[in-house]
């Protein structure tokens, strides 16, 4: 049945407020003392419904923010904030919740829409569970079918021209640098101080596209995996992060694999 564009994006409100309350009501336990905010839309909902199990509840857990808008986000919900530079060597947090652009069969990621992915990668690694929210727009096969707009990667401002040409020799499909918001001038500035590029590729291969004599995923005939491309990037001089979060089963962190968990509605 049609629907008109004001009746889809209450759908997808609704979507995202629902997954949110789910998500922290599954998985943010009472005992939990420090969990971690991202950033974007949906974790505002997230917030919201943190905000609502109360002071009994929150007032014994710390929050950790991804970026400036978590940070205000928390402040602004009368929750206690810390950073995650204070979290000390050897701990970790209980639980990290975040949004995503685009979420895969395999429960991969492209983040970083929003441009917080570096801190976003940061707070989600440091914690021992990790739980995207995420509403029904963002599910598809494959990343970079539904999201088009390119993996967004956290470039040194000096180093992006380098940067775009190598991305262009790995096969991305005009990769560019984020503009900044309409009405101000220049790139995109992270609060990190770098810039942003948005590098489009072919959808990307999952282990079921590359075992058993399937497609390579090594770049040739433009065609990568997940992994491949991930560990290509992040080796590229002058990229400090990439806003792909995948492993097996979830983050691949020092500490080990997470499993991050969906929830959808
Ligand atoms: C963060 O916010 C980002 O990593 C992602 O880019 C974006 C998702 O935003 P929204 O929830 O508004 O769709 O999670």
């Amino acid at each position: 049945m049609a629907t008109t564009a004001e009746e889809q994006a209450k759908l997808v409100e609704t979507s995202k407020r629902l997954a949110a309350y789910q998500a922290v009501k599954d998985y943010l336990l009472p005992e939990y003392t420090r969990v971690g905010i991202g950033s974007g839309s949906t974790v505002v909902y997230v917030v919201d419904a943190i905000a609502a199990l109360g002071p009994e509840v929150t007032s014994k857990m710390v929050f950790y923010p991804t970026g400036s808008q978590s940070e205000e986000l928390i402040e602004a919900a009368g929750l206690n904030l810390q950073y995650i530079s204070k979290l000390p060597a050897g701990q970790q947090l209980d639980v990290a919740f975040d949004g995503a652009d685009e979420v895969d069969d395999d429960l991969n990621l492209i983040k970083g829409g929003g441009a917080c992915l570096w801190q976003e990668k940061i707070v989600a690694t440091s914690a021992k569970r990790f739980i995207c929210v995420a509403d029904f727009r963002k599910l598809s096969p494959r990343l970079g079918t539904a999201w088009k707009k390119g993996i967004p990667i956290e470039v040194l401002p000096m180093a992006a021209p380098r940067v775009l040409d190598e991305l262009r020799r790995m096969g991305s499909q005009n990769p560019r640098i984020r503009p900044g918001l309409p009405g101000k001038a220049g790139a995109t500035v992270t609060d990190n101080g770098m810039w942003i590029i948005d590098a489009p590729f072919a959808p990307l291969l999952l282990p079921k596209d590359t075992e058993s004599g399937g497609q390579a995923g090594d770049g040739s005939n433009g065609l990568w995996a997940v992994d491949v491309l991930a560990d290509a990037l992040i080796k590229i001089p002058g990229v400090a992060e990439i806003g792909l979060f995948y492993g097996k089963n979830g983050l691949q962190v020092a500490s080990g694999a997470q499993k991050p968990v969906a929830a959808y509605f």
